[in-house]
């Protein structure tokens, strides 16, 4: 059997996928038609393999170093960690993920459920169809991933032992640059417009907001709540309407860290997602999304509930303890999800939600979303309740 160590080509991975069976999924291996790489993220290569008979899988191999800057090195054990976090979320939950069909440590490639019947839910926000049910799905998804992986699902040594498994130092370290301290410092990833000058000063400028980050940086550092898909922006979010099918993929940032981060990353899409509605006068669909995020943690804690009965210790996880556990939550997904839209406007890694929109409504969609961001930072702490902050946010609109 040749055994490849080089990045896979679209030439290399028939001969890859005839080499190892085992990961070709559905598709037979024998009568591959065609490979189509279509990885469009900032780190990996995708392909799209077919057969004969319409059967598809994707493979999906981690680079040396970050797709959308080569200078830029980064382990290609990210597979790996992948691997980890799908591999427990599918047994918890496959319904919101798709199916994972085998890791090749060697060569550091994932094989996974083809699912090009799908859309990336960005691309539809940004068309304008808004498949609003998505919401709601990944509240439940965090919901069943965040009970299951948290000291109530998970007895203590099989805890610790997945806590250990699951560590993802590289990425971890990413998140925590990009998300909570680059865009709050001069670093060279930071970028806006000149028309927003004003607004990231300001930004900088709240010292309440700023300290929030700051403990949600801590949070995030020192949390092992449960274990977290880590990236589940919309670009991450597979959709399609027919049957309301939603899977959150793309889980290599994954590690265990505190729940509301997952609730706040959709969060700050949505956010996202209302400022090109509201900048395209599309309004009706600006304050539906804006109020997505209460059918987000509704799911999530719905789930939560539903799953307590079976709690590990129910001997002193009261149900106090579990009231207390979803106001955390709901504190941290507002300030998560304030974190990780200021990120997309002032950071690395912006989204074509906004960079696509001509510039001066760009402007425009930026300063609501910061703004937003710094209502759900500091309003939630006097109430963190999602219908309260929404209505905040939603007022914001003007
Ligand atoms: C260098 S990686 C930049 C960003 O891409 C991923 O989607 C994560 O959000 C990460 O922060
Ligand atoms: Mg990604």
């Amino acid at each position: 059997m040749t055994l490849l160590t080089d990045q896979l080509t679209v030439a290399t991975v028939p001969a890859y996928l005839v080499a190892r069976p085992h990961l070709a999924g559905p598709v037979d291996p024998a009568s591959i038609v065609s490979v189509e790489e279509v990885g469009d993220g900032n780190l990996n290569l995708v392909f799209i393999v077919k057969d004969a008979a319409g059967s598809g899988v994707v493979v999906k191999q981690s680079l040396p170093h970050v797709r959308v800057d080569p200078s830029w090195p980064l382990t290609r054990e990210r597979a790996a960690r992948e691997a980890v976090v799908l591999g427990v979320h599918e047994r918890i939950d496959p319904v919101h993920v798709p199916a994972f069909h085998g890791f090749d440590a060697e060569n550091l490639a994932l094989s996974i459920e083809d699912l090009s019947d799908h859309a990336v839910w960005r691309g539809e926000l940004n068309a304008g169809r808004l498949h609003t049910y998505a919401a709601a799905q990944l509240g439940e998804y965090v919901g069943a991933v965040g009970f299951a992986t948290s000291a109530f699902g998970t007895p203590g040594p099989e805890r610790r032992r997945a806590i250990a498994a699951a560590t993802n130092p590289e990425l971890s370290e990413i998140t925590e640059d990009l998300v909570f301290t680059e865009p709050y410092v001069d670093h060279e990833h930071n970028g806006w417009l000149a028309a927003n000058d004003d607004d990231v000063r300001e930004l900088r400028a709240d010292r309440a907001f700023v300290r929030e980050i700051g403990l949600a940086k801590q949070r995030f550092q020192e949390s092992t709540q449960s274990l977290l898909h880590g990236d589940l922006h919309t670009g991450s979010v597979f959709v399609r309407a027919e049957g309301e099918s939603v899977r959150a993929f793309d889980s290599e940032f994954g590690t265990y860290g505190p729940t509301g981060f997952d609730l706040g990353a959709v969060w700050a899409n949505l956010v996202i997602a209302a400022a090109r509605a509201h900048v395209l006068g599309r309004s009706a669909d600006a304050a539906t999304l804006l109020a997505l995020p209460v059918e987000l943690v509704d799911a999530f804690e719905t789930e939560f509930r539903r799953r307590w009965p079976d709690r590990v210790d129910p001997r002193v996880y009261g149900d106090e303890v579990l009231e207390h556990t979803l106001a955390v939550v709901r504190s941290d997904a507002a300030i998560y999800g304030a974190a990780k839209a200021v990120r997309r406007i002032v950071g690395f890694s912006k989204v074509a939600d906004i960079q696509t929109l001509p510039e001066p409504e760009r402007a425009v969609a930026a300063r609501f979303v910061l703004r937003a961001a710094r209502t759900l930072g500091t309003a939630r702490l006097d109430d963190a309740d999602p219908r309260a902050l929404t209505a905040q946010t939603v007022a914001l609109l003007g």
